[in-house]
């Protein structure tokens, strides 16, 4: 058994249906127990100009190997419509492996811990609802990499409260 944690975000198709239909499929899956679940927050787009996302972070614990887990969140993403156009750009659903256990990962399809979360506060925000004192294999926790990114613009929503 492992722990891993994930991103979800959206920003296209009614985000919030989006995430609705991403957690109860993880939740469905043999192999994967749906642990806890952040709030939800609006965030500004980072990249090329779109809507705000609604982003959310989930702990799962899972019998599934790193590679398998992204398998079963990219089958998510497909059934979910999801579309590979532009980079960084709008998207009905994106799902990222953020931690799995404390392993570190880099291979062609899969870097673990995901290669930006450190930076981004529309990741680290919803993480710290779920796991501010993790720490990351390099030795951070959450709640200190969060306290150097700017949290501006970045709303947190009464969603499902
Ligand atoms: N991949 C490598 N490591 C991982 C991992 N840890 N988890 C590979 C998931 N996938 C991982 O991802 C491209 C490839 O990354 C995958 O095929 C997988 O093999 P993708 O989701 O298909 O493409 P992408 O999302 O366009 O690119 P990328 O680099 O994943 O973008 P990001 O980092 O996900 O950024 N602004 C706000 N406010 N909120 C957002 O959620 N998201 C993005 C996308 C940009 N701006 C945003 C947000
Ligand atoms: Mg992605």
């Amino acid at each position: 058994m492992a722990d891993a944690y994930i991103a979800l975000g959206s920003n296209l198709d009614n985000p919030h249906e989006q995430l609705d239909r991403a957690l109860e499929s993880l939740a469905q899956h043999a192999a994967i127990e749906l642990i806890a679940v952040s709030s939800r927050y609006q965030t500004p787009p980072i990249g090329p100009q779109q809507p705000d996302f609604i982003n959310a972070a989930a702990q799962l614990r899972t019998t599934l190997t790193p590679i398998m887990l992204l398998d079963a969140l990219q089958d998510i993403e497909q059934q979910q419509k999801r579309r590979r156009s532009v980079h960084w750009g709008p998207r009905t659903l994106d799902l990222d492996i953020l931690l799995y256990d404390n392993l570190v990962l880099d291979s062609k399809r899969l870097s673990i811990p995901h290669k930006l979360m450190t930076e981004r506060a529309f990741v680290l925000v919803p993480l710290a609802d779920i796991g501010a004192d993790l720490t990351l294999p390099a030795g951070e926790t959450v709640a200190q990499l969060l306290a150097n990114c700017s949290q501006q613009g970045i709303v947190k929503l009464e969603y499902g409260t």
